[in-house]
């Protein structure tokens, strides 16, 4: 079985660094074979060298030049113009035939997240079975209501994309213990979080912040967040384990190291 997972989050959350250090982690354990596909037109530089690089079929430069776009519409047309080149990425996966793929996505995530071609590239590489990795930004979240917000953000992308989604805190370095703590808490226990809400909110946000919360509640989303350093080299083997868990509906994986 191949394990498929897309990299996805607001610009500078970490996604490629996290993409580099976890396939590495991954390629030093036994019997696994991961790729890493660069899928952001726009990189101008990577942490990490690609084993299928996007910027070999398409460049940013040339999209400027040939449609005489300016570099936030060239931006956008040269991601809708990755379609073109699926066949030829999934060419390159056959020839290489891992069985762990890692999908580092453009670094505005309205491009991948709120545009076709990111369902096309979803369906062609990985469709159902893929997972998706979300990343929150550190600083956002450690706000009660910017925390609020990085979830329902997590939310529209799940609903675009209709595949398991693994809610990760990225960059916890940046964090004290306590702050890590806190923001974990809030992910499992919806009344703690509206209680930090209502310490920063009043009036008329209060009931807004009750609303948000009962939705929540309601969909009944109790997936723990997942902290991550790719610095400090935190929480990767336990991403792994997540997401073999929800790829392989919950064989134990704990043998490996
Ligand atoms: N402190 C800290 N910084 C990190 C971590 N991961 C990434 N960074 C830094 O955050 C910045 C953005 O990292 P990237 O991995 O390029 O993030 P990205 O989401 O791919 O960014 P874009 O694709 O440009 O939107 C870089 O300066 C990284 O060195 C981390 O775990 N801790
Ligand atoms: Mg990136």
């Amino acid at each position: 079985m191949v394990i498929i997972e897309f990299f996805v989050g607001c610009a500078g959350t970490g996604k490629s660094t996290l993409t580099g250090i976890y396939r590495d982690w991954l390629n030093d354990q036994p019997e696994l074979y991961a790729i890493a596909i660069n899928f952001d037109p726009g990189a101008m530089s990577l942490p990490y060298k690609p084993d299928i690089d996007i910027r070999d079929y398409i460049r940013i430069e040339d999209v400027m030049e040939q449609y005489n776009l300016g570099p936030n519409g060239a931006l956008v047309a040269s991601t809708d113009l990755t379609i073109n080149f699926l066949d030829d990425i999934k060419k390159e996966i056959n020839e290489l035939r891992p069985n762990h793929i890692l999908v580092d996505t453009p670094g505005q995530m309205e491009l991948f997240a709120f545009r076709s071609s990111g369902i096309f590239i979803l369906a062609a590489l990985g469709g159902q079975e893929s997972v998706m990795n979300y990343l929150i930004d550190p600083n956002l979240a450690k706000r009660p209501s910017g925390f609020v917000t990085a979830i329902y953000l997590g939310l529209s992308i799940q609903t675009r994309f209709h595949v398991p989604q693994q809610y990760i805190l990225s960059k916890i370095d940046l964090l004290s213990e306590d702050e890590t703590d806190e923001i974990i808490t809030w992910s499992t226990d919806f009344d703690k979080l509206e209680n930090a809400l209502n310490l920063e909110a009043k009036g008329e946000r209060r009931e807004l912040n009750t609303l948000l919360i009962q939705a929540l509640k309601t969909l009944n989303i109790s997936g723990e967040l997942l902290p991550i350093s790719s610095i400090n080299n935190i929480g990767i083997s336990d991403l792994y384990q997540s997401v073999s868990r929800i790829a392989l509906g919950g064989e134990d994986f704990s043998e490996l190291t």
